[in-house]
């Protein structure tokens, strides 16, 4: 899938703004084939949540309207004319004109429906319908259960299966864009590097309807470099310069598509030259052992809830970078496309995540209990999320493929790992992602505290040993030495069960509230979170195929209420209005001396 651009043949009308809002009353149905009675308005893209100053709309979980009027100007009338989201949590029925259009379940990927035949001259209205209820067949996954009172009136509820308030809503920008009648499709781009001669070969796939294409290469400066061979679809450029961590370098493939020698369509698509290798115990990037410095982090603002927020997300990157870090996971969801393309431009490397979180049905501790080698919760039996996982690889693989900052596909956070059946769940899965990455790049699934090297199931799949752990916090609460001798002897077990297998961690943490101190180093002070991390530190410098460090959160967050979460998690090394605490020091200072190869 392309992203909307604007060039010469092609333009993007914005929708964004306020549009009406109302939440479903289900007794009295709104009747989408008349405009939206209402008083209420929400600020597109946002979740609405923190927009309301009404708790029942905060909170409500169900169904929920917006509804704005657009007009088409008639030099625009004869192109193809899509609309698009950059998402809308959790699910979206569109409407123009009161009829239905297109429907899209999956809350964190874009979706596009041609409107040509839908529109009316002049005004137009444009009408969602979202719901953000979760349950046992969603990504994200919620127990869902609803009560029907003796009027008949249902209220429902979603109780999150995971750890981030379930904000909803039109979530990232809307757009219209125009292409010919006859347009490019999509485009494909696959890098590799032989390292010593340095040439790059490019294979640039590009697809169109009824369009002669061919692909030039420009560098940086928009120079013509390379012509792409239209039987091989490859492109050589000698001494190629390599997108690198923190020295991002893009090349554009520029796609051209003609009709009887006359141009008709053009599209840009910037792309890195890097290669990307698991081998030996290490996570090799551009054929150099890469070490990850960086963060799980959440799209979570204060206001906007997940929706897009692009000043946010520049000044995440400059903190990152003013740290030494340099990269994050997209924890527990695909980011938006914007994030992904300044990443590709600030040499910020990615783990792109699905938003599986939530496959699993207890969550106690009792490590005694899931190391039996017959251990079964039944999760794999009570979660019906295949066909949603499934969806969602393919979604995430089409959208970010040509990305250069995507190193790694994440297939899930913390499932049950431990649980028979996990192996047979997750096996088809990693195969469809290898099928459809060109890239061809690692797989991993994120695997949390009772996935011990003991209990696990499935990590025989994964390509990088990816771990969550909180000895110091959930375990050993508050005893740092008893912490650093279990997360020791931990991760020797992993070393001696995958002596080839990179291993990271992507989260450990401590919640430290801002401005608490404590002359005794006590938990939820700065103090502590920074002993915590710099014990962690130790351990992690003794392990040989030991490959990052992303740490559990870059911000504070906003959760469901919960009596360990006092308004959210309060993980973050900064705020939610990202000032810094005090590890925040002690972490700049250790990665700076890290380099990112080694
Ligand atoms: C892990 C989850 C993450 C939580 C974190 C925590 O992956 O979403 O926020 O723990 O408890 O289990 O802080």
């Amino acid at each position: 899938m392309l992203y909307p651009v604007s060039n010469t043949d092609r333009t993007v009308l914005d929708l964004d703004g306020t549009w009406k809002f109302k939440v479903e009353d289900e007794q009295h149905p709104v009747d989408v084939t008349q405009p939206l009675v209402t008083t209420t308005f929400m600020a597109v893209p946002a979740s609405f949540n923190d927009q309301t100053v009404d708790p029942a709309i905060r909170q409500h979980d169900g169904f929920f309207w917006y509804e704005r009027d657009f007009s088409i100007m008639h030099a625009l009338q004869d192109q193809r004319l899509v609309l698009r989201f950059g998402s809308v949590t959790h699910e979206a029925w569109v409407f123009v004109n009161g009829i239905e259009i297109t429907h899209h379940k999956g809350g964190f990927t874009p979706f596009e429906v041609v409107l040509n035949d839908h529109l009316i001259p002049g005004k137009n209205r444009l009408t969602v319908k979202v719901s953000n209820l979760l349950d046992h067949t969603t990504l994200p996954v919620g127990n869902y259960h609803e009560t029907t009172d003796a009027d008949g009136r249902v209220t429902r509820h979603v109780d999150e299966n995971f750890d981030f308030f379930n904000y909803a809503g039109i979530h990232r920008p809307v757009k219209i864009y125009t292409t010919p009648r006859h347009f490019i499709s999509d485009i494909t781009i696959v890098p590799t590097v032989d390292f010593t001669t340095g040439t790059a070969a490019v294979t640039v796939t590009a697809t169109g309807e009824g369009l002669d294409l061919t692909t030039t290469i420009c560098d940086a400066a928009g120079q013509a470099v390379a012509t792409v061979d239209p039987t091989t679809h490859m492109a050589t450029i000698p001494h190629a310069h390599l997108w690198q961590p923190g020295n991002a370098y893009l090349y554009t493939a520029h796609v051209t598509g003609t009709r009887s020698g006359e141009v008709i369509d053009q599209y840009d698509e910037p792309f890195g030259i890097r290669t990307v290798e698991v081998k030996a115990g290490q996570f090799l990037i551009n054929n150099q052992p890469f070490y990850f410095k960086g963060f799980g982090k959440h799209e979570d603002t204060y206001v906007n809830g997940k929706g897009l927020n692009q000043a946010y997300n520049v000044l995440d990157i400059n903190l990152m970078k003013q740290m030494g870090a340099n990269s994050f996971r997209t924890s527990h969801y695909p980011y938006s496309d914007e994030m992904m393309r300044l990443c590709d431009r600030e040499g910020i490397v990615v783990i792109d995540e699905t938003p599986a979180v939530g496959l699993m049905t207890r969550f106690d501790f009792n490590m005694d209990a899931v190391v039996q080698p017959d251990f079964n919760d039944g999760t794999w039996t009570k979660m019906k999320t295949e066909a949603a996982h499934r969806q969602v690889i393919h979604e995430i693989i089409d959208r970010d493929k040509n990305h250069a900052c995507v190193v790694m596909w994440s297939i899930a956070n913390e499932a049950a790992n431990y649980s028979l059946g996990a192996h047979e769940y997750f096996a088809p899965l990693f195969q469809l992602a290898r099928q459809l990455d060109p890239q061809k790049r690692p797989l991993t699934y994120v695997g949390e505290i009772q996935a011990s090297p003991a209990a696990d199931k499935s990590s025989d799949l994964v390509d990088v040993l990816a771990l969550n752990r909180y000895y110091g916090w959930y375990l050993d609460t508050g005893d740092l030495p008893a912490a650093e001798t279990h997360l020791r002897a931990e991760l020797q077990a992993w070393q001696k069960l995958y002596p080839d297998k990179p291993i990271m961690f992507t989260e450990y943490g401590a919640d430290t509230i801002a401005g608490v101190h404590s002359a005794y180093g006590e938990p939820f002070s700065e103090e502590y979170q920074t002993d915590y991390y710099r014990t962690y530190s130790k351990v992690f410098d003794e392990m040989p195929s030991f490959v990052g460090e992303q740490l559990w959160n870059f911000a504070d967050f906003q959760t469901k209420f919960g009596i360990q979460r006092v308004q959210g998690n309060k993980k973050g090394i900064f705020t939610r209005a990202r000032e810094p605490k005090q590890a925040v020091q002690y972490l700049s200072e250790r990665w700076h001396n890290i380099p990112d190869f080694g």
